[in-house]
């Protein structure tokens, strides 16, 4: 059935309707970066760059690095941005934006998140890459969809019962990176990592300024947790919202992140373009080879 002009929403040139973009303006393979100025900054590496379009926070460039096509799409900050992204790509590759239908055939996209964020263990050090194994969502996105049991399903009960948190704190949900990307992009540089994907910056991050937090115990239950081999490693905004729509829609994805902050021990990178610019150096290296 043809989806209606208010769920499907389309501008006068056919383009989707934040993004601002036609099928044939990404490749498929996305970079998603948070910054709208990260966006420069990673296709200032590419070979030849054939297009740039944006529309408020969501700028893309697409290009060729390395003889691979490559598209890099701004988020801005946040799940609820990575909601508008993600459908709205998959919508460009999995919906006839003529006759407004689900195609029969789907494509899958790889996404790659180069981002920044903070450690909440004490042994991880700044500047240092994190992988992100595992996207855990606090934020609450992934339960406005239909989402069966996953594989992640006892992780998720585990850390529910360990935060103990009350009902007005929205239940966490958890989904992994794709393999086949992690083995793309993992090397002796890279640390694998828990992240936990939260909707604020200051509060659902356990930051005080002015206002006192409603959850006092935050560090220290994020902090403790421990399944299987693992513990939560770092925090941000976005990852887990990118694993989980990914999974739903049957795209691929890994998020790469570079440590700028360390909660536990109250330190900050002395020179975060440099450290976010060998990130972005790697994961280009690593996407291509
Ligand atoms: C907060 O300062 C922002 O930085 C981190 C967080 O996830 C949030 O988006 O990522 P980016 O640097 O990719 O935006």
């Amino acid at each position: 059935m043809a989806l209606a002009a208010s769920e499907l929403i389309l501008n006068a040139d056919g383009s989707i309707y934040h993004l601002n973009l036609l099928p044939e303006d990404i490749a498929s393979t996305i970079i998603l970066v948070g910054d709208p100025d990260r966006v420069a900054k990673v296709s200032a590496y590419f070979d030849r760059i054939e297009l740039k379009k944006g529309k408020r926070e969501f700028l893309t460039h697409t290009g060729w690095y390395n003889h691979k096509r490559i598209s890099v799409v701004s988020t801005g900050i946040g799940t609820d941005n990575i909601d508008i992204v993600l459908n709205e790509l998959d919508a460009l590759v999995n919906i006839d934006l003529g006759t407004r239908n689900v195609k029969p055939s789907l494509t899958a996209l790889e996404f790659v998140r180069i981002g920044t964020s903070g450690a909440i263990q004490t042994d991880i050090a700044i500047d240092s890459f994190l992988m992100s194994e595992y996207g855990i969502g606090l934020d609450g996105l992934l339960h406005f969809y239909d989402v069966a049991a996953t594989p992640e399903t006892t992780f998720q009960e585990a850390l529910t019962a360990h935060l103990g948190w009350q009902e007005k704190n929205i239940a966490p949900y958890v989904f992994k990176c794709d393999d086949s990307l992690k083995e793309k992009l993992v090397s002796n540089r890279i640390r694998l990592g828990v992240t936990v994907t939260n909707a604020g910056f200051y509060g659902p991050q356990g930051r005080t300024l002015r206002l006192q937090n409603g959850v006092t115990d935050f560090h220290e239950k994020l902090g403790s947790f421990r399944f299987e081999h693992m513990r939560l490693t770092n925090l941000e905004m976005e990852t887990a919202a990118i694993y989980g729509l990914s999974a739903l829609l049957g795209h691929k994805a890994i998020s790469m992140n570079v440590i700028l902050a360390n909660r536990t021990t109250g330190m900050f990178s002395k020179n975060p373009a440099a450290s976010m610019n060998s990130l972005i150096q790697y994961c280009l290296h690593a996407i291509t080879a």
